[in-house]
C-alpha cells in the first residue's frame, strides 16, 4: 500500500489543477491521477474540427490570479480546442502542477475505511492509494455514449468518435463521410469537414437550435472593458444566471412586449451571437407562449440561412422549447446546407438500420463511405462517477445510490460517502454555467470545507441525508418550474437507454447556488455532520 495522502483527486481538467493547487496552498499532501496522457480534460479529449468553448474566452480563464490573468492572451472571442488546451497546459506549467499529477492512470475504485476515517483508493494498476479525502473532478462530459449500431463491427471504414479524436488530426480530403448527429459536437465539426470531404452526409435525428458565434479577434472595445477591471467583469458575471455576461433583463416579459420591440431585441441579441439571445426576456425559459416567440424568430433565421426550404424545414427543432437541449453556438453550420457536397438525413423518416461493410443502411437508401464520425454524446454527469466503484460507510455503490437517478446534497456530496467531494457534480448548477466560474466556486469552497475540518481537527465530514432529500427535491422543484425538464436531453439523462430520468443540475441559476452555498457555511455547515473519530462534532 502507498503512504497516505490528505487529498486524491481524480482528473487533471480545469476543476482537478484547481482543486490540486488549492490543496498545496493548504499544505496538503495530494495525488492527481488522470487516465489521459496530459492535462485539459475536455480539452485534452475534444480534438474534432472545429471544436471551441462556447462562452466568450475572456471570460472561460481562471480569475484566481490577476498574473495569470494579465499575461495571457486569447486571439479569439471563442478559443478554440488547441488554444485552449494550450491555456491549460500553461496553467500546469505557471503552477508547477505537474508533478503531483500521474498521467496514463485509471481510478477504478474508492472504498470508505471507517477504521481510517479514509479512502482506500484503486487504480487500474492494482495500486491502492489511501486518501483522508477524495475529489471527483471527473468532468461532466467525459464518457462517451455506449452506442451501438447493428453491423458497427462489420465497417471497414474508418470509424471516429469527436471525443476521441486523433491527436494528429484527421484528413478527410476527397473521402467520402459520414456524421452520425447534430448537437454541439457536430454542428462546430461538420462546416470544417465539409470543406475538406469530397461529400459529407449528416444523419440527423434531432435537430438543435444554433447561433452563431460571429467569431473573430476580440474586438478591442471588449478587451479594453475587460482589462479596465477583469475583478469587477468577474464579479458581475458570477451574479448572474449563466456566470458569464450575457445583458440579462430579468424585468422583460415577452408575452407583455409589443412585437416589434422583441424584434429589435431578438436580432441586437443574434448580431452580437451566442448565447446571448437565451437572456433577452425572462419569461422565455418558463413560459411556453414566451419561448414560442423566440423559438420562431431561431426558425426564420434558419430559413434565412439553408436555401432548399425542405432542407431548412427538417434543420428546424420542433419537439422540444427553445434552451432546453443544450442549444449551440456555430460558425457556418445551417450555410454548410447549401454546399453541393452536404447532404442531410433525417433519421426519423429514414431510420438508420445497420452499418455495412462499405457504409450506412437506412429504411430506404445505402450510403458508401470511407470514414464515419460518430458525434452521439456523452453519458454526462454520472457517467464517470458511475463508472468508478465506489462504496460508502455501508458498502452500497454510488450508483446503487443513484439507482432513481443522482441525489446529492449541493452537487457536492452524497449522503453515506463522507469526505468525497464531487467538482461540477449532479445538482451543481455548472452545465448550465460558465463552467470555469462554477468550478472556481465549486472548488474554492470543498477547500474551505476541508481547511475548516482541519482547524478543528475534524476527521469526517458528510451530507445527512435529510440534507441530500432536501436539496434533491429543491432541485426538482426549480427545474420543474422551467420547461428544460420537457426535452429529451442529456441534462434529463434521456440520451442514455436505461438511465433514470431527472434534470440533473441545478437550475436556480450560479448566483442564488453562491448564495445557498455560503449561507449553508455561514450557519456552521447546515445538513452536513462533522465528527472526529467517534465522537460527533456538528450534526444538522
Ligand atoms: P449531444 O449534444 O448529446 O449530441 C449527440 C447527438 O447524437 C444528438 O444529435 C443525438 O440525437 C445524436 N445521437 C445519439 N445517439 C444516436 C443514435 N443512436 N442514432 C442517431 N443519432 C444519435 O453531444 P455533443 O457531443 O454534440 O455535445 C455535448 C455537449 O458538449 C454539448 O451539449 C455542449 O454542452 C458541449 P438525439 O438528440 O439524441 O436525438
Amino acid at each position: 500500500m502507498t503512504d497516505r495522502v490528505d487529498v486524491l483527486i481524480v482528473g487533471a481538467g480545469f476543476s482537478g489543477m484547481y482543486m490540486a493547487l488549492k490543496a498545496r496552498e493548504q499544505g496538503l499532501s495530494h495525488q492527481v491521477i488522470e487516465v489521459g496522457s496530459g492535462v485539459g480534460g475536455t480539452w485534452y479529449w475534444n480534438r474534432y474540427p472545429g471544436a471551441r468553448v462556447d462562452i466568450q474566452s475572456l471570460e472561460y480563464s481562471f480569475g484566481f490570479d490577476e498574473k495569470l490573468e494579465q499575461e495571457w492572451r486569447w486571439t479569439e472571442r471563442y478559443a478554440p480546442q488547441p488554444e485552449l488546451l494550450a491555456y491549460a497546459n500553461h496553467v500546469a506549467d505557471r503552477f508547477a502542477l505537474r508533478d503531483a499529477i500521474r498521467f496514463n492512470t485509471r481510478v477504478t475504485a474508492a472504498h470508505w475505511d471507517a477504521a481510517a476515517d479514509g479512502w482506500n483508493v484503486t487504480l487500474d494498476s492494482g495500486e491502492v492509494i489511501p486518501a483522508r479525502f477524495v475529489v471527483l473532478a471527473t468532468g461532466c462530459l467525459s464518457v462517451p455514449t455506449d452506442v451501438t449500431f447493428a453491423g458497427l463491427g462489420d465497417y471497414q471504414g474508418t470509424i471516429y468518435r469527436t471525443s476521441r479524436w486523433p491527436h494528429d488530426g484527421v484528413d478527410f480530403s476527397g473521402q467520402r463521410v459520414g456524421i452520425i448527429g447534430t448537437g454541439s459536437s457536430a454542428i462546430q465539426s461538420i462546416p470544417i469537414i465539409a470543406e475538406t470531404a469530397a461529400h459529407l452526409t449528416v444523419f440527423q435525428r434531432t435537430p438543435n437550435y444554433s447561433m452563431p458565434a460571429h467569431n473573430g479577434p476580440i474586438p478591442e472595445a471588449d478587451w479594453q472593458e475587460w482589462l479596465a477591471d477583469p475583478r469587477a467583469y468577474r464579479a458581475r458575471s458570477r451574479a448572474t444566471v449563466g456566470g458569464f455576461w450575457n445583458e440579462a433583463r430579468e424585468v422583460a416579459i415577452a408575452i407583455h412586449t409589443p412585437p416589434d420591440e422583441i424584434k429589435a431585441e431578438l436580432e441586437r441579441r443574434w448580431a452580437w451571437g451566442g448565447f446571448r439571445i437565451l437572456s433577452g426576456f425572462a419569461d422565455q425559459g418558463i413560459d411556453p407562449a414566451a419561448n414560442k416567440i423566440i423559438a420562431d424568430f431561431v426558425a426564420a433565421k434558419i430559413r434565412e440561412q439553408v436555401k432548399d426550404p425542405k432542407v431548412a424545414e427538417l434543420l428546424t427543432p420542433k419537439d422540444h422549447p427553445f434552451g432546453t437541449k443544450r442549444p449551440c453556438v456555430d460558425t457556418g453550420y445551417y450555410a454548410t446546407y447549401n454546399r453541393d457536397n452536404v447532404e442531410l438525413v433525417d433519421l426519423r423518416a429514414d431510420p438508420l438500420e445497420t452499418f455495412t461493410a462499405t457504409g450506412i443502411k437506412t429504411a430506404n437508401r445505402s450510403f458508401d463511405f470511407d470514414a464515419v464520425v460518430l458525434a452521439t454524446g456523452f453519458d454526462a454527469m454520472t457517467g464517470a462517477i458511475e463508472r468508478i466503484d465506489i462504496r460508502g460507510v455501508d458498502g452500497e455503490t454510488i450508483k446503487e445510490h443513484w439507482a432513481a437517478g443522482p441525489e446529492t446534497y449541493l452537487g457536492l456530496m452524497v449522503a453515506g460517502f463522507p469526505n468525497l467531494f464531487m467538482i461540477t457534480g449532479p445538482g451543481s448548477p455548472s452545465v448550465l454555467t460558465n463552467m470555469i466560474h462554477s468550478i472556481e466556486q465549486h472548488v474554492e469552497y470543498v477547500a474551505s470545507i476541508i481547511a475548516d475540518l482541519n482547524a478543528n481537527q475534524a476527521g469526517r465530514i458528510e451530507a445527512t441525508r435529510e440534507a441530500e432529500q432536501l436539496w434533491t427535491d429543491h432541485c426538482d422543484q426549480t427545474a420543474a418550474m422551467t420547461l428544460l425538464p420537457q426535452a429529451n436531453s442529456w441534462y434529463m439523462g434521456a440520451n442514455v437507454p436505461g438511465k433514470p430520468r431527472r434534470f440533473m443540475a441545478y437550475a436556480g441559476g450560479l448566483h442564488t447556488y453562491t448564495d445557498i452555498c455560503n449561507a449553508v457555511r455561514d450557519k456552521g455547515w447546515e445538513g452536513f455532520r462533522i465528527a472526529r473519530g467517534d465522537q460527533v462534532l456538528h450534526d444538522s
